[in-house]
């Protein structure tokens, strides 16, 4: 495997999850919180891991981990506390972060929006989409000079998907015109804030995808016309305007007309050229991928129905398939030409803590970790244009609408203290970095084999 010089390994985290409160503004995460049952187990995003105030902490474990890359998103709700003006104490601090990663040789890799937007916003209005382009004005004025990568919009379609249209994450809307208009208007968001980046020279804009193979069941026209569609709806609906040139796909665009009883009125003339043609790269947060069948139509015909039996799972259930990413980055390429890509997440959740000896033996993560580099140099191999993994994430923090237990780090967070312990896996990354993508040998764990 012959990953390029100045290949950037690295993992990711983002603020609503990691830093706690310490004097930022309400968002509509704080708000959704303390809906009742929204949350497992009740918690919220108040202390988090504290990072607002164990930063220099944080900076030390990535200068352990030997990462040339830390992605890490500035608070839209700590930089515009009211939604509409910057709070330069907030700017002070990225500030401070992004010239210590700097100096400990470490690539910033900033995200505008990773959900924390402030109270009184919301994507189901236009207005967010100028709202965004200020705070996207706020932090660029401040530290485009020094950051290259940066990543305008995190995930759209699980925005639309989840806080919109079934209502489990903030702003709790459960609605589906409502989720459409609101993607449209995070798409347009994406477009607002690369123009802005670009008009700092150097900078580098794309957005980051929640990308899902989607594979039809059976072989049968009908399960392949409902890996289509689905991937129509996951995929396509974001890639093509994104990346391809002429806007939204026509099949998804008579799918929603037809699913919703009208015409998309909320994309005006020029939207589509607003949004196109901005993205320097694309972000791929990859996880699994959604084994498709045909359903009854409305409001979608197709439904998930796998992968099903016998594959290896993380601790969440969720199928854990690197060769889904490979392909799906050997196809990402031909298809967009020119496009570099940048794995910005890929992780999955392993419950294992302590253990005697104080350490956390994360077997499986090292494992995982292990295949799925292997599966972006395969991909890199094959003429893939990848720039970077991200690994999702650098510790355990706050996994939104699951609170506090799905744990994803490299490094594993006592809540209770605070402290962090490398993990495993996270001294595992370390040496695979050092080795270029390759380390010594594990033993194989069937279930991965
Ligand atoms: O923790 C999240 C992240 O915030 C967005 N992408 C998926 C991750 C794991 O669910």
């Amino acid at each position: 495997m012959s990953f390029p010089d100045g290949f950037l390994w690295g993992a990711g985290t983002s603020a609503y999850q990691i830093e706690g409160h310490h004097g930022r503004g309400e968002s509509v995460w704080d708000e959704f919180c303390r809906r009742p049952g929204a949350i497992e187990g009740g918690g919220d995003g108040s202390r988090a891991c504290d990072s607002y105030l164990r930063w220099r902490e944080d900076i030390e474990l990535i200068k352990e981990l030997g990462l040339r890359a830390y992605r890490f998103s500035t608070g839209w709700s700590r930089v515009m506390p009211g939604g509409d003006r910057p709070d330069p104490k907030a700017l002070d601090h990225y500030e401070r972060f992004v010239d210590a990663l700097l100096e400990a040789g470490v690539e910033p890799v900033l995200t505008l929006n990773h959900w924390d937007m402030p109270a009184g916003l919301t994507w189901a209005e236009r207005s967010s989409v100028n709202a965004f382009r200020t705070y996207a004005e706020a932090v660029a004025g401040r530290l485009a000079d020094r950051v290259t990568w940066w990543i305008t919009q995190n995930e759209p379609w699980i925005i639309a998907l989840l806080g919109y249209q079934l209502g489990l994450h903030a702003p709790g809307v459960a609605d589906l015109g409502t989720a459409v208009k609101a993607g449209h208007h995070v798409l347009l968001g994406h477009g607002a804030a690369a123009d802005v980046l670009h008009a700092h020279p150097g900078t580098k804009a794309g957005a980051a995808l929640s990308l899902f193979p989607c594979d039809p069941a059976t072989d049968s026209e009908e399960d392949r016309a409902a890996a289509i569609g689905s991937d129509g709806y996951v995929n396509r609906w974001y890639l093509d305007p994104l990346l391809g040139g002429s806007g939204y796909p026509a099949d998804m665009r008579e799918h929603w007309e037809r699913a919703l009883g009208h015409g998309l009125d909320f994309v005006h003339d020029g939207d589509e050229a607003a949004i196109g043609g901005r993205s320097d790269f694309l972000g791929i947060n990859y996880y699994t991928r959604r084994v498709m069948a045909a359903a009854p139509p409305a409001p979608f015909p197709w439904k998930v129905v796998g992968p099903s039996g016998d594959v290896a799972r993380t601790d969440e259930g969720w199928e854990i398939n690197p060769g889904a990413l490979r392909d799906l980055l050997i196809g990402l390429s031909r298809r967009f030409p020119g496009t570099p890509l940048m794995i910005t997440e890929n992780g999955g959740v392993f419950g294992d803590g302590p253990t005697h000896d104080g350490q956390i033996h994360d077997n499986r993560r090292v494992a995982y970790l292990r295949d799925h580099v292997e599966a972006v140099g395969a991909a890199i191999d094959a003429g893939a244009d990848v720039r970077g993994y991200l690994h999702w994430s650098l510790m355990d923090n706050f996994e939104w609408a699951l609170g506090y237990r799905p744990r994803f780090g490299l490094v594993h967070v006592d809540y209770a203290s605070g402290a962090r312990t490398v993990k495993d896996s996270g001294r595992y990354y370390a040496r695979l970095i050092a080795g270029g993508g390759t380390a010594p040998a594990l033993p194989r764990i069937e279930a991965f084999g």
